[in-house]
C-alpha cells in the first residue's frame, strides 16, 4: 500500500485544516481532491508550499473520477471531507445534496471494496443527524432525527459506512462532528456572516461611512460552536484507534465517536461577543421589536447636542429562517475524550475573537 493520504474537498474549511495538520504531524504524501470551477477557489491552500501535497480533479457526483483515484493510489487513509455542506441549501438542492453526500459516499465504500479494501476511510458526518434532539448532551447513543435533506443524506451515509464495515471489515468510520468555525469558514455560514458583518460595520464606524446593517434569520437556535483546528485532530484520532484506544487488544471493534466543545450558544449571543471584540457591549448596543421587526441598534450618545443617535446593526430577513429548524445542539466530547485522549483546545470567546479580528485584518488589507 501506498505512503499516501487522499483528503477530498481541500479547497474548504476543514480540508484545508487537513492538509495543514497532516503535513506538520506525519510523513505521508497527501493527495487533495478539487472540483473544476470556472472561477479558481483555492485561496485555502495558497500558503501549501510543499512536495508532499498534489492535488487532483474529483467529483463526488462522477462515480468515475472516484474509482479511478482510489484505483490509481490505493491510499492508507481516504479521508471525505467533500460535501454539499450548507444545510439551508439543501432544501433548495435536495437532489444533488442527496447525490453527493449520500451516494457519492456509496460510490467512495464500493470503490474501497473493490480495489482497495486495506484503506482506512473516514466520512464527514454531523450533528444535524440529531436534528430533532430529545436529550441533552447529544451523545454516539442519541437517535438520528434529521430535520434536513442534508442531514437525512448524512444519517444515510452513516448506515452505509456502519453497512461496509460490518459487512466486508473495512475500517470505516463517521464522527459526529458539531460546528466548528474559524477563519476559513464559507460566508453563508452564520458565524462567518456575522465576523465579516461586524468587520464591515466597524470600519464604516471608523470612517464616519453609512453601516450596512447584517441580516439574519433565527436568532433563538443554539450551536454548539467549536475551533474548526481543533477538530481535524480528533478525525485522525478517529482513523487510528488501534493507537489511540486502551482496550483495542481485548475489543478491537471500529467506534464513531461525537466532538463537540460541550457548550451551547444562541445565534444572538454569538452576535453580541462579536460586538465586543470592537468594543461594543451592552452599554451601546440595544435590542429592539420581536420576531422579524427586532433590531439591534447602536445608542451612539453624541453629548456635544445631548442627543442619542440610533444606528441599525442587525435587522431580520423572513427568507433566511429555514422550513424546519434544529433548535438546539449541545455534544458531549466524554467518548472520545476518554477513549482517545481528544479535548477540545480554544475556548468559544477565543473563537469569536479570532473571527472578527481575522475580518478586520482581511478589510483593512485589502486594497
Ligand atoms: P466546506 O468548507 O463547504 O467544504 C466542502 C468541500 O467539499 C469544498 O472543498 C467543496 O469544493 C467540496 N465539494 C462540494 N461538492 C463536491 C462534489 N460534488 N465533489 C467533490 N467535492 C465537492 O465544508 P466544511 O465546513 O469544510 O465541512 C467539511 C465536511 O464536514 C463536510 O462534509 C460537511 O458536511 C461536514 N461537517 C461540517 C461541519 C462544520 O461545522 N464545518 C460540521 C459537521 C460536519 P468547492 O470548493 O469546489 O465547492
Ligand atoms: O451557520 P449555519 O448555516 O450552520 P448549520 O445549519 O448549523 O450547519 C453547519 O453545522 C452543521 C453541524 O451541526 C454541519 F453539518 C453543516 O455542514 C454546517 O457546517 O446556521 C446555524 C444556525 C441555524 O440555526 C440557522 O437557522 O444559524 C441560524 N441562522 C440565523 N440566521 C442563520 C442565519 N444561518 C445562516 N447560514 N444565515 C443566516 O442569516
Amino acid at each position: 500500500m501506498n505512503n499516501i493520504i487522499i483528503v477530498t474537498g481541500v479547497t474548504g474549511q476543514d480540508g484545508s485544516h487537513m492538509v495543514d495538520y497532516l503535513l506538520k504531524n506525519t510523513d505521508y504524501n497527501i493527495v487533495g481532491t478539487v472540483r473544476r470551477l470556472s472561477v479558481s477557489n483555492h485561496d485555502n491552500l495558497k500558503h501549501i508550499d510543499s512536495d508532499r501535497f498534489e492535488k487532483v480533479y474529483f467529483d463526488l457526483n462522477d462515480n468515475e473520477s472516484i474509482q479511478n483515484v482510489i484505483q490509481k493510489y490505493k491510499p492508507k487513509y481516504f479521508i471525505n471531507l467533500a460535501a454539499q455542506s450548507f444545510v439551508a441549501a439543501s432544501w433548495d438542492i435536495p437532489v444533488s445534496t442527496w447525490n453527493t453526500n449520500a451516494t457519492g459516499v456509496l460510490h467512495i465504500l464500493e470503490a474501497i471494496r473493490k480495489y482497495s479494501p486495506e484503506t482506512r476511510f473516514y466520512n464527514a458526518g454531523t450533528s444535524e443527524e440529531f436534528g430533532d434532539v430529545q436529550y441533552s448532551p447529544q451523545d454516539e447513543s442519541h437517535p438520528l432525527r434529521p430535520r434536513s435533506p442534508y442531514g437525512a443524506a448524512k444519517a444515510g451515509a452513516r448506515h452505509l459506512v456502519k453497512v461496509y464495515r460490518d459487512s466486508y471489515g473495512i475500517y470505516a468510520v463517521q464522527g459526529w462532528l458539531f460546528n466548528h468555525e474559524g477563519t476559513r469558514r464559507g460566508e453563508e455560514f452564520v458565524t462567518r456572516k456575522i465576523s465579516k458583518g461586524v468587520a464591515k460595520i466597524h470600519q464604516s464606524l471608523n470612517k464616519s461611512q453609512i453601516v450596512q446593517p447584517i441580516t439574519l434569520g433565527n436568532l433563538e437556535a443554539k450551536r454548539d460552536w467549536s475551533d474548526a483546528e481543533d477538530f481535524v485532530d480528533g478525525i485522525w484520532r478517529m482513523l487510528n484507534q488501534d493507537k489511540y484506544r486502551q482496550d483495542w487488544k481485548d475489543n478491537g471493534s471500529i467506534r464513531d465517536y461525537v466532538i463537540s466543545s460541550g457548550e451551547t450558544h444562541t445565534i444572538r449571543e454569538f452576535i453580541e461577543e462579536s460586538f465586543k471584540c470592537i468594543n461594543m457591549d451592552n452599554t451601546c448596543i440595544h435590542w429592539e421589536g420581536k420576531g422579524t421587526d427586532e433590531v439591534l441598534y447602536f445608542m451612539d450618545d453624541i453629548s456635544y447636542i445631548t442627543a442619542v443617535v440610533k444606528t441599525k446593526l442587525v435587522t431580520i430577513n423572513k427568507d433566511f429562517y429555514r422550513p424546519a429548524e434544529v433548535e438546539l445542539l449541545l455534544g458531549s466530547h466524554d467518548k472520545i475524550s476518554k477513549e482517545l485522549g481528544w479535548r477540545p483546545k480554544n475556548s468559544f470567546k477565543d473563537l469569536v475573537k479570532k473571527m472578527v479580528n481575522n475580518d478586520i485584518f482581511l478589510l483593512e488589507s485589502s486594497p
